[in-house]
C-alpha cells in the first residue's frame, strides 16, 4: 500500500469513487449523500468503504497495468444526478481522453484502448464531466483525476560505463578494492522489487567477490601472483527482482590486471661459468658474460652484480651491469701471466637493486654463482730484464773493453734459446759489438767524448725457434771525459800598446777554450814562460776567472825605440793530468789616437819597421787579398 497520488479538490458534487486491485477496501467517496459524480474502479470482489470527510471530496487515482493490449474497463463515474433513465452524459477530457481512455458517455465506464507503457509515460491527468441531456447544461462542475499507469518488470538492467579496467598490486591482502560496477533499471524502482538490483560473481571465484548490493568487487585470494597470471576476466551478474527468479538479468566483464610488486629475487642461469682468456689480452677485455632472470619487470628485476666479498681491488676481473641486457660484464682487470697462473675461480653475486621486505627475506634478493677462468697461453717475444739500460764509458778507453751484459728471456713454458744483436742504424759508426749469446757488449772502435757523448744503442732479443718472436731494449751508452784536449787562447790576439801608455795599463785581456768537458766545469791558469831573467815590459795578470790580462810594466813605449814584442803566454787546465799550451803574441807598438783606439791596427808600425811607405803596405795587402781570392 504505497505510493499513491492524492489529489484534493474544492468541495463538489462530482466524486470519484475509486476500487484498487493492490488494494481492495482503501477506497474513499463520498458520503454525504444524494448529490455528486462517484468513480468506481471495476475489480472482483471490491468493497466499498466510505467514510466521512467533512468539507472536500478526496480524489483518487485509476490505475492500469502497463503492456497489456486487451482494451479494458478500468473504472466507472458515477453522478447522483443519474438515477438510470439516460438522463446523464459522461464526457471525458484531458491526456489520452478519446484516444488512448474513452467514456460511456450512458454508464460512465472508463476503458483503457491500447497498450501503453509506463516507462514512457507514467500518469495521465483527465477532467470528467456529467451533463444534462435535455438542458445540455452540466450538472456539476469539472473535476480532474488521474489514471497511473502501474509498473510491470518489462525492463533489463543495464550496466553503466562499460568496458570496465582495473588493475591492482600482485599479492594484496584480500578485500583490496577492485573496481565498482554499476546498473541501472528503467522499471518503477518505488514499485516492488522490478528495479532492485542484485550483484553476484559469475566467473572470477574465488579471487573476486562482489557486493550484492553496491557492485564493488574486491579480492578474496591472499596471494595473486602476476608472474603465474597477468590478467583476470571478472564476469558480474546483476539481476532485478531482487535476485529472484523470473527477474531479468545482464552482465559485464571487469578486465583486472594485476601490477608487479618486488616478489622475486634474482637468479643465475648457471652455478658455474667457464669462461678462457689469452694471456695477452689487455686489461678491459671482456672475458664472458653472466646473468641472472627475475621473473619481476620493471624496477622490480633492475639488479647489479658484483665480485662476492669485495674481492673487488685484488682480483684480475670485474663485473659490470650492462644497463640495456641487465646481464653481468666480466671484465679483465688486470695483465695476466699464463705462466705464473693458469686459472682462476671466485664468486659472483647479483642483487636485486630495490629491495621489497614486505614480500621476500633480504636474503632472497640475492644469488651466487662460481666464475672459471682458465687463461690461454700465448706464445710471447722475449722479455729483457731491465726495460732499459743506461752504461758509462770513458772516452779512449781500449777496444774490446767490456761494458756489460744484458739478458732477455723467454717467458714461456718451451723457453726458447735467444740471439743478440745490435740494430746497425742505431749504431752506425759500428762502435760497439755484441755476444749474441749472452749479449755482453764490447767497444769496438775508440770512443771520442768530444764526437759523440751518448751512443744510444738498440739491442734485440730473438727468439731462435717458433715464430721468431723478439723485442728490443735501448742501451743508453754515456762516453765520460777524460782530459784529452790542450787549453788554447779563445782567438788569434792581435795585441797593441799606444804610445804613452802608463805602466800598469791593461792592453789586451785574454780568454782560453778547451773542447774537454771536466764535470766541474773548466779552470784555465795563464802566465809567462818562466825565465831567469823577469822581462821588464809585459806581465801577464791572472784574473782567477779564466780570464787575464797582459799589463805594461812601463810607460816609455815608442816606434822609434821597438815596434813589436813577443809575449810567449802559457795556458793550463786543471784536469788531471794539466794539459797546457804557449802561445807567443806579437804585441804592436801603435801612435794611437786620443781615445787609445789605433787606427791601424798595428799595421802601420809593422810598415816603419819594414822600412817602406804605408801607401806601399796596403798596396801590396791588396794584391794579397786577390791572390787568396784567386786561389779559391
Ligand atoms: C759471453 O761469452 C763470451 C764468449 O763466449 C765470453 O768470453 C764472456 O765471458 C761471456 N760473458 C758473460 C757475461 O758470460
Ligand atoms: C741518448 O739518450 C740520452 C739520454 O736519454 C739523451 O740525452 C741523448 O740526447 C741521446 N742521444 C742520442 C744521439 O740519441
Ligand atoms: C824580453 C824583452 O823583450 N826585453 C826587451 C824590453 O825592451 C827593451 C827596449 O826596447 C828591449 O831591448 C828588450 O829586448
Amino acid at each position: 500500500m504505497h505510493a499513491w497520488t492524492v489529489k484534493m479538490s474544492t468541495p463538489s458534487v462530482l466524486a470519484v469513487l475509486m476500487v484498487f486491485l493492490m488494494a481492495p477496501g482503501g477506497v474513499l467517496s463520498d458520503t454525504r449523500g444524494t448529490r455528486g459524480l462517484e468513480a468506481q474502479q471495476l475489480a472482483p470482489s471490491s468493497t466499498l468503504l466510505h467514510r466521512r470527510l467533512k468539507r472536500s471530496w478526496i480524489w483518487k487515482q485509476l490505475f492500469v497495468p502497463e503492456e497489456d493490449p486487451t482494451p479494458r474497463v478500468i473504472g466507472q463515474l458515477k453522478s447522483n444526478y443519474d438515477h438510470g433513465e439516460f438522463s446523464i452524459k459522461y464526457v471525458l477530457s484531458g491526456e489520452g481522453a478519446g484516444d488512448v481512455f474513452e467514456i460511456d458517455e450512458y454508464s460512465g465506464e472508463i476503458r483503457a484502448l491500447k497498450k501503453l507503457d509506463r516507462e514512457e509515460k507514467a500518469f495521465y491527468t483527465l477532467q470528467a464531466q456529467a451533463i444534462n441531456r435535455k438542458t445540455n447544461e452540466p450538472e456539476e462542475p469539472q473535476s480532474e483525476f488521474i489514471i497511473q499507469v502501474q509498473d510491470i518488470n518489462d525492463n533489463v538492467p543495464q550496466f553503466q560505463n562499460e568496458p570496465y579496467v582495473s588493475s591492482i598490486p600482485e599479492m594484496c591482502p584480500v578485500g583490496t578494492t577492485v573496481a565498482q560496477v554499476t546498473a541501472t533499471d528503467a522499471d518503477d524502482p518505488m514499485f516492488g522489487s522490478n528495479a532492485k538490483l542484485i550483484y553476484s560473481i559469475l566467473t572470477g571465484e574465488p579471487y573476486f567477490s562482489v557486493e550484492p548490493k553496491t557492485g564493488i568487487i574486491v579480492t578474496s585470494w591472499a596471494n595473486m601472483d602476476r608472474e603465474a597470471k597477468e590478467e583476470y576476466l571478472v564476469v558480474v551478474q546483476v539481476k532485478d527482482m531482487l535476485g529472484l527468479s523470473g527477474g531479468y538479468s545482464s552482465s559485464t566483464t571487469v578486465t583486472v590486471s594485476l601490477t608487479d610488486v618486488n616478489d622475486n629475487g634474482p637468479i643465475f642461469q648457471h652455478h658455474l661459468y667457464n669462461f678462457a682468456v689469452p694471456e695477452n689480452a689487455p686489461v678491459g677485455t671482456t672475458v664472458g658474460r653472466i646473468m641472472a632472470v627475475d621473473g619481476d619487470v620493471g624496477v622490480h628485476a633492475k639488479m647489479t652484480y658484483s665480485l662476492e666479498d669485495d674481492l673487488e681491488k685484488s682480483s684480475i676481473v670485474i663485473i659490470n651491469t650492462d644497463p640495456v641486457t641487465q646481464e653481468g660484464v666480466v671484465l679483465l682487470a688486470k695483465p695476466l701471466d699464463y705462466e705464473s697462473k693458469s686459472r682462476y675461480i671466485m664468486n659472483a653475486e647479483v642483487v636485486n637493486d630495490h629491495v621489497d621486505t614486505r614480500f621476500l627475506a633480504l636474503d632472497e634478493f640475492r644469488d651466487r654463482t662460481t666464475l672459471k677462468i682458465i687463461i690461454e697461453d700465448v706464445d710471447e717475444p722475449p722479455v729483457f730484464l731491465s726495460p732499459s739500460y743506461e752504461w758509462e764509458v770513458p772516452e779512449n778507453v781500449a777496444v774490446g773493453t767490456v761494458l756489460g751484459s744484458v739478458g732477455a728471456r723467454d717467458t714461456d713454458i718451451v723457453n726458447n734459446l735467444i740471439r743478440y744483436s745490435i740494430d746497425k742504424r742505431s749504431d752506425p759508426t759500428k762502435a760497439f759489438k755484441i755476444d749474441p749469446n749472452n749479449g755482453t757488449i764490447a767497444v769496438a772502435k775508440a770512443l771520442d767524448r768530444e764526437t759523440a757523448d751518448w751512443h744510444n744503442v738498440t739491442v734485440e732479443a730473438k727468439e731462435t725457434t717458433q715464430n721468431h718472436l723478439s723485442s728490443s731494449v735501448v742501451v743508453f751508452i754515456k762516453v765520460l771525459d777524460i782530459n784529452d784536449n790542450v787549453p788554447r787562447l779563445a782567438r788569434d790576439y792581435q795585441p797593441y800598446i799606444c804610445e804613452g801608455t802608463q805602466a800598469g795599463e791593461v792592453i789586451q785581456l785574454l780568454s782560453s777554450v778547451d773542447s774537454d768537458d771536466p764535470i766541474e766545469g773548466h779552470h784555465f791558469y795563464f802566465s809567462m814562460v818562466p825565465d831567469k831573467h823577469i822581462n821588464p815590459n809585459f806581465t801577464i795578470r791572472d784574473n782567477q776567472d779564466n780570464t787575464a790580462g797582459i799589463v805594461a810594466r812601463r810607460s816609455t813605449f815608442t816606434i822609434k825605440d821597438q815596434t813589436q814584442y813577443l809575449l810567449p803566454v802559457v795556458v793550463a787546465d786543471s784536469g788531471f793530468p794539466t794539459l797546457s799550451s804557449t802561445s807567443t803574441l806579437t804585441i804592436t807598438v801603435c801612435r794611437c789616437q786620443p781615445a787609445g783606439h789605433c787606427p791601424t791596427g798595428g799595421v802601420e808600425a809593422l810598415a816603419l819597421s819594414m822600412g817602406i811607405s804605408i801607401h806601399t803596405l796596403l798596396g801590396i795587402l791588396v794584391c794579397l787579398v786577390t791572390l787568396t781570392a784567386d786561389a779559391r
